[in-house]
């Protein structure tokens, strides 16, 4: 057994070659766990930073602020979801007939366990009640559900908390529904106090737990169908389709040449494959004179305008009505991904694997979201959360957007596929995180997500990521919370797009890690999002930072399956917007990933003429590994 100690931080190689990584440590914490961080660092020209004096005093009184915000924000996240579930309740029992509200209430309570009680008020003398107050509170709790009741039946809101007691908090909502009536619930808001027990490990302001599988020393942080959007084109025929595209079903599969042939006979600026049809877009010729051209070639099952299909989704330029976005999330607008959606707001095929604690597999606003995943921990088990780290990630990336509920993620359709590979207390082995990297690409993950890591390199875990890279995976990471330039792994291995995190006045977060080997940064403070047992949270962390930029890769791929993953990493590079000194520096990378930027950059790429013979090479490439592998 040998163990080394980098920058004040202890990583520790156990017997057999294991690593055990994964929740960023900070250094400062206390128990002999390690050092306080190396002293002297700063980081010059940053006003307001936490400058590194060998007095760990500031940061760790910063750290603290940032957790009793993070969970004071999500306590309100709470209530305003709950405020939105309640309001959804006062509607539908408003409109029942007075002997179904007793049952219904009943139902409603059992569908929301977090609510402890339901209370139906309206005209009728004795309010109708469904469950009860939790004992030794009611003394706390019975003047404030008075005051409630009285505030929805004079047709006002009420919503006071958080009410603590015995280490547990709760808050009393009430929403008035119609004529006077309405609804007050106590919920209790278990989340609040496990948001402040979390964050203070992954923030490393106490030593790292010991219990667990691992021997850990120090453990990191731990840490759709493409919707093209069509833009108008002259509405008012019937039958709306692309006045310039086709889409064509070939009778014999036509080579390079062929297709070359008629890319130059039509002008073709675009041509995508879907399934066994070929749709082509023409810079000039319309569609009717494309049809003319196909039919008079004898090699088609069909050729057929292309129609539009409109859908409900108010893609593009709209905020979407998910509870929790305006009030909360800025994290999407300052990097521009409402006007990115208007150019993709992704594609069900690709897939982000979430290489972390796993994910709430039930959660009501990853329904729909979620592809096959891996319990590397407790094999043969689905890959549940037990922590709350990896579930907060995958919301990041592909919590339901534009479903009134909740947060809405980066992406409307590319699914993600959890990997569990980080225990209960939120450690891994590199060997687990290795197993989770390799069975994510072997089994269709086009962009791993790792928002782990550790300071020690390790030749292992190294091997799996260059395996993911050279089966064309886009690799993104975290590169840490301990305001250090000492390099992270997996975030400083060349093949991974390391990510740092910013906060909402585009500042590097005091906590964040940086240096040379920083790609990009993207939002990692405050940043809301879903929480096992369907609730939400706001965390701050470089892990909460890393599933922006791999949601972005996502949304890249989208626009051109095509393009490999260097340069997917290529243009998120290229498009961000510089911050801090001009050009690429050590505190931002090459800045924050801007997702509208990246997505133009993306489809100029797929539609340049230059390149259109690359194109089509590769889509014949892939077609024919996909016949090989009898995809
Ligand atoms: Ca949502
Ligand atoms: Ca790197
Ligand atoms: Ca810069």
């Amino acid at each position: 057994m040998r163990s080394k100690t980098i920058a004040g931080i202890a990583a520790v190689v156990l017997a057999g070659g294991v690593i055990a990584a994964l929740l960023w440590p900070d250094g400062t914490a206390g128990d002999g766990l390690a050092e306080p961080p190396s002293a002297g660092e700063r980081r010059d020209g940053e006003g307001g930073r936490i400058a590194r004096t060998g007095d760990a005093g500031p940061e760790m009184a910063a750290k603290r602020q940032l957790v009793e915000r993070d969970a004071t924000l999500t306590a309100r996240l709470c209530s305003l979801q709950c405020s939105a579930d309640l309001a959804k309740m006062a509607g539908e029992l408003s409109g029942l007939p007075a002997d179904r509200v007793p049952p219904r209430l009943g139902e409603l309570r059992a569908g929301h366990p977090r609510m402890v009680q339901l209370t139906w008020v309206d005209r009728a003398e004795s309010p109708i009640l469904s469950g009860g107050l939790p004992a030794g509170l009611e003394q706390k709790l019975e003047p404030l559900l008075r005051e409630a009741q009285q505030a929805v039946k004079a047709g006002n809101k009420y919503d006071y908390g958080p009410i603590e007691a015995d280490g547990e908090h709760f808050a009393v909502i009430g929403v008035p529904g119609r004529d006077g009536a309405g609804i007050v619930g106590i919920v209790r808001q278990s989340v609040t106090g496990k948001v402040k027990k979390m964050q203070t490990e992954n923030l490393r302001l106490v030593p790292y737990p010991r219990e667990g599988r691992y021997q850990i020393e120090s453990v990191d942080s731990r840490t759709g169908r493409d919707i093209t959007v069509d833009h108008g084109e002259e509405n008012g025929i019937a039958s709306h389709y692309h006045k310039q595209e086709v889409v064509v079903r070939f009778a014999a599969q036509p080579d390079a040449e062929e297709l070359e042939q008629i890319s130059r006979d039509l002008s073709i600026s675009e041509m995508r494959k879907t399934g066994y049809a070929y749709v082509f877009q023409s810079e000039r010729s319309t569609a009717e004179e494309m049809i003319d051209y196909f039919r008079k070639s004898g090699n088609v099952v069909y050729v057929e305008p292309h129609y539009l299909y409109m859908t409900n989704e108010t893609a593009g330029g709209d905020n979407p009505n998910d509870v929790l976005f305006e009030p909360y999330q800025w994290n999407l607008p300052i990097i521009d991904t409402i006007p990115g959606w208007a150019i993709s707001t992704g594609n069900e095929d690709i897939i982000v694997a979430v290489v972390d604690t796993g994910v709430d597999l039930e959660h009501d606003d990853l329904k729909g979201r979620l592809a096959e995943g891996m319990n590397f921990i407790s094999p043969g088990e689905p890959p549940s959360d037990d922590v709350g780290h990896g579930t907060h990630v995958a919301g990041v990336i592909s919590a339901v957007v534009n479903n009134a509920e909740g947060v809405a993620g980066m992406t409307w359709h590319d699914r993600v596929m959890p990997i569990k590979v980080l225990d209960a207390t939120g450690a891994g082995s590199a060997y687990a995180v290795a197993q989770g990297i390799i069975w994510a690409t072997d089994n269709g993950a086009r962009v791993i997500n790792l928002s782990l890591g550790n300071y020690a390199e390790s030749e292992f875990l190294h091997d799996a990521v260059r395996y993911a890279y050279d089966h064309d995976v886009v690799l993104v990471a975290a590169t840490g919370n301990d305001n250090t330039d000492q390099p992270g792994y997996p975030a400083a291995y060349p093949e991974v797009l390391g990510v740092s995190a910013t906060d909402g006045r585009l500042r590097l977060a005091d906590f964040s890690n940086y240096g040379d080997y920083v790609d990009v940064v993207a939002p990692g403070v405050s940043i809301a999002s879903t929480y096992p047992g369907s609730q939400y949270a706001a965390l701050s962390g470089t892990s909460m930072a890393s599933p922006h930029a791999a949601a972005l890769a996502a949304l890249i791929r989208s626009v051109n399956p095509l393009l490999r993953n260097t340069e997917v990493m290529d243009i998120m590079r290229r498009t961000a917007v510089d911050l801090g000194e001009p050009g690429k520096d050590p505190l931002y990378g090459y800045g924050q990933i801007d997702v509208a930027a990246a997505l133009k950059e993306a489809v100029r790429l797929k539609q340049s003429v230059g390149l259109y013979p690359e194109w089509v090479r590769r889509e014949i490439e892939q077609w024919r590994s996909q016949e090989a592998s009898g995809g």
